[in-house]
This record gives structure tokens, C-alpha cells and sequence, in this order.
């Protein structure tokens, strides 16, 4: 859960001499900001470095990355006639980079490589929005007023979602995330109207056997409807007893999650009692991926980071131990 990022040394002297669309373009050093950050943290898994809006720049939405604020799209769709002019996304043609990347990356890694994609509405609430926000006012009152443009757009960014994915897969990751970062603004009877279907033609599309992780955040009133939609893999956020949502999506999927990215700012053994607090939950059943419930901040101290690896490792291998003891 951004692995590479802000808060790391190393990401830090690369981002002095390249802009951030300038990284993600640069395959050599988007395979190399992947593995050093895999490494230095020594996680389970690398997710490529890349970004969800990469996918939304062809669409001529005017992408740009201001130096310490949130992305802003600078051509926001507001209007059916808007989504009508919008151009297909050729998901090969528009970020052969991400391609590239994972190729290098791979072929570096010793550990496995995730690929990911935004979800049609994250990506939707930026490109209606023009940016990230706090109450999605804009992308809802859309969706209300104008349905038909709403499903028409949802449905371009879930084919080029889907096409996205399976490239990244062709490339060489072995599972793929769906970042619905932003879904929990919704009432469950507008998901499952207006989300459910699209998420479901893009986690249905994905090609057969890689697995795929379904997360989003403050999604607590949503997890039956997202597992209804997909994955493999369920995403929970802090925000609900990662116990209780399992038993709630079933114990058919997988559960990732779920420490506050907060809690990292804590003395290591506050984070301790945290992460083991959480392990506990899991107990019991297989198919738990240990995960903060949303990304890494840009403050946390890499050293807290790199402690939560090694007391999740250690206490996971005496759980598993106790567990094979009977
Ligand atoms: O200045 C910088 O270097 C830019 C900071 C940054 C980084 C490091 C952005 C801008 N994107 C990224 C990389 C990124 N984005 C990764 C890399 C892989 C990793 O190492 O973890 C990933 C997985 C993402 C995914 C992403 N981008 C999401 C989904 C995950 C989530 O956090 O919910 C979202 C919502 C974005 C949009 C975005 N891009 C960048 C920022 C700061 C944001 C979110 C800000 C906002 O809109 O509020």
C-alpha cells in the first residue's frame, strides 16, 4: 500500500531529479523505485510504481502532478456531451511504460510483483471532479442527473480497466489490485445501481487465474456488495474489526488488511500491540494477507515501516507454528 513513496529516502532522491510523470514514464526507474522499495521493506510482495490516473491521460482530462498537492485533471467531464466526446482509451497504445516497467521490474524481484488499476468509479470521481475531494458532491450529483452518461462513462473506463489489467498480466504480474480508493462516499442501493455492475465486468474480465484484490476504504456498508462484485481478495480499512468483516464477506475469499497507516507513526511497540491485535482476528482461517488498511503517509519513519514487516513475519510464523501444533 504505496510501498514507494514520499515517506523513503530513496524515492525522495529519485523524485529531486525526475517529476512524478516523468518517474512513471522512465521504465529504468520505475522498476528500480519498485525493488528497492520491496527490499529495503523486505514485504511478501512488490506492486509496480506506477499511478490509477496514468490510464486517464489519453483521454485528454490535462494530467498533472503539482509538486505537493493531489493530481488535478485540468479538463473535468461535466456533461453528457462531455462523456459522448471523450475518446476510447487504447489501454496498449496509452501507457506501453507500465508494460515495460513490470518486465524490468520482474526480472529484478525475488519476490512477486502485484499490478494495479484504479476502479471505473475511482477513476470517474477524478475525472469528474478534476481532482481528488472530500464529499464527491460533483461525481454524485452526475451519476443522479444525468444516469445514462453516468453507465455510458463507467462503461469506457471499465473496458479500458479491464484491457489495462490483463496487459500488466501478459507483462508478468501475478495478481492484480482494483483500487476503489474512493467508493465508500456511496449509500449501498447507489453502489449496487451504479458501481456493482461495471466492477463486476472488470474483475469478471480479468484473465483467468491471477488472483485479484477488491479494495477500497470507509467501506464498512458496502463489503457484502463488493464481494457480490468480485475478487478474490477483499480490501477492509481500519475503520471495521477485520474479524467481523471476513465473517461477513465469507471465508470463501481472502481478507487484506487492515492497520490504521496512523498507527506506523506510534512507538514500535504500540504498533506491535496493533498488528498483533489484528493477527488475532485473522486466527482461524487461511487466506489473510496482512496489509495497512490504506497507504503509507508521507510522514511515517521508514524504520517503523520496516519493524511492522519483521513483528508481522515473526508473529505470523509462531501462529502458524501453534497452529500446526495442534
Ligand atoms: O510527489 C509524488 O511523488 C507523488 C506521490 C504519488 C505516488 C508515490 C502519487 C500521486 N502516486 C504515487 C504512486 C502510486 N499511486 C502507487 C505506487 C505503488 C506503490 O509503491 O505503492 C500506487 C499503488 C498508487 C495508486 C493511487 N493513486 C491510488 C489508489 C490507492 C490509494 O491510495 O487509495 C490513488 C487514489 C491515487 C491517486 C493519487 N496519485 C497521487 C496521489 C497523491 C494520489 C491520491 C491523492 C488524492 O487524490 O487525494
Amino acid at each position: 500500500m504505496r510501498q514507494a513513496g514520499r515517506y523513503m529516502p530513496e524515492y525522495r532522491e529519485v523524485r529531486s531529479r525526475l517529476g512524478f510523470l516523468e518517474l512513471c514514464k522512465d521504465t529504468d526507474a520505475a522498476a528500480e523505485v519498485t525493488v528497492t522499495a520491496a527490499e529495503r521493506l523486505g514485504v511478501d510482495a512488490a506492486i509496480i510504481f506506477a499511478d490509477i490516473l496514468l490510464i486517464l491521460e489519453p483521454m485528454g482530462v490535462g494530467l498533472e502532478y503539482p509538486t505537493g498537492d493531489g493530481p488535478v485533471l485540468h479538463h473535468p467531464v461535466r456533461s453528457a456531451a462531455d462523456v459522448a466526446r471523450l475518446p476510447d482509451v487504447d489501454a496498449a497504445a496509452a501507457v506501453p511504460f507500465v508494460y515495460e516497467a513490470v518486465r524490468k521490474a520482474r526480472a529484478a524481484l525475488k519476490v512477486p510483483l502485484i499490478g494495479f488499476s484504479g476502479a471505473p468509479f475511482t477513476l470517474a470521481s477524478y475525472v469528474i471532479e478534476g481532482g481528488g475531494s472530500r464529499d464527491y458532491i460533483r461525481t454524485k450529483t452526475f451519476m443522479y442527473r444525468e444516469p445514462q452518461a453516468w453507465h455510458a462513462l463507467m462503461r469506457r473506463l471499465a473496458t479500458a480497466v479491464t484491457d489495462y489489467l490483463n496487459r500488466q498480466i501478459a507483462a508478468g504480474v501475478q495478481a492484480v489490485q482494483v483500487f476503489d480508493s474512493w467508493v465508500g462516499c456511496l449509500a449501498p442501493d447507489d453502489y449496487e445501481r451504479y458501481v456493482l455492475p461495471h466492477m463486476h465486468e472488470v474483475i469478471r474480465g480479468v484473465t483467468k487465474g491471477t488472483p485479484v484484490i477488491h479494495f477500497g476504504t470507509g467501506t464498512a456498508g458496502l463489503l457484502e456488495l463488493m464481494r457480490a462484485a468480485g475478487g478474490d481478495v477483499i480490501g477492509i480499512d481500519w475503520r471495521i474489526d477485520l474479524g467481523a468483516a471476513w465473517q461477513r464477506v465469507g471465508y470463501d475469499v481472502g481478507v487484506q488488511g487492515n492497520l490504521d497507516p496512523v498507527a506506523l507513526l506510534a512507538p514500535v511497540p504500540e504498533i506491535r500491540q496493533h498488528a498483533a491485535r489484528i493477527l488475532d482476528r485473522a486466527r482461524g482461517h487461511d487466506g489473510h494477507i496482512f496489509n495497512l488498511g490504506h497507504g503509507v503517509l508521507p510522514d511515517t519513519p521508514v524504520e517503523h515501516v520496516i519493524a511492522l514487516v519483521d513483528m508481522v513475519h515473526e508473529m505470523s510464523s509462531k501462529k502458524a507454528a501453534l497452529g500446526a501444533g495442534g
